[in-house]
């Protein structure tokens, strides 16, 4: 049975109707998502952003790195201790002077237009210079691309303390050419040579689908 027909189907009655609306309701409110749905929570509220966030494949870190590739990069022990998402590892991203462009960059996942940001954890330490995150998609082309942000965050070589990245453009900033206008991604981290150790510690890498519900 469609949609419309369930509609149509709630002119019986007054019970009837509110009992289907409450049907009718929720595909709508779930329109803009042609990805498949995943857990959300308000990841950033204890910083003012009470946008809904969904994980990243494995961007908490903590299974081990399953579809990641890491480049002078790996797993380590602990957590982001806001705890954004619970769990005790995070990714460390270079290993001092030789460590050239450390990279991180995640399995592919689904985007549509319900997920125009992403959003992780940092902390920088020993960083010469700022963190780039980028995209991989393809283009009206058919080509894979790699679109770099630029970070906002200035950093020093002393060791920082962890913080929210700021939003990083995501479906607002790519094409979305595939079945129900979504896009296959990945997403990526390059950090800077340091000076002693990781130059940046990431977690818990989320995706700001729109508030539902
Ligand atoms: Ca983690």
């Amino acid at each position: 049975m469609s949609i419309r027909s369930l509609a149509l189907g709630t002119r019986r009655g007054h019970f009837v109707a509110f009992a289907t609306a409450l049907f009718v309701l929720l595909p709508v409110s779930l329109a803009g998502a042609a990805c498949p749905l995943t857990p959300t929570k308000q990841a950033f509220a204890p910083w003012g952003d009470t946008a809904e966030y969904a994980q990243v494949p494995g961007g908490s870190f903590e299974q081990g790195g399953a579809g990641w590739t890491f480049i002078s990069a790996n797993i380590t022990a602990g957590n982001d201790p806001f705890n954004v998402v619970s769990g005790r590892n995070s990714a460390a991203l270079g290993s001092g002077w030789g460590s050239l462009a450390a990279t991180a960059i995640s399995p592919e996942f689904c985007v549509d237009k319900s997920h125009p940001y992403f959003r992780f954890m940092l902390k920088p330490q020993g960083a010469v210079g700022a963190l780039a995150t980028f995209i991989i998609y393809r283009n009206t082309a058919g080509n894979l691309v790699r679109q770099i942000l630029g970070s906002k965050i200035a950093t020093n070589i002393l060791p920082g303390n962890w913080r929210p990245s700021e939003l990083n453009p995501l479906s607002v900033n790519i094409p979305l050419l595939e079945a129900g206008g979504t896009a296959t991604v990945q997403l990526g981290f390059i950090s800077p040579l340091s000076f002693n150790g990781p130059a940046y510690f990431i977690d818990n890498v989320l995706v700001d689908p729109y508030r539902r519900g």
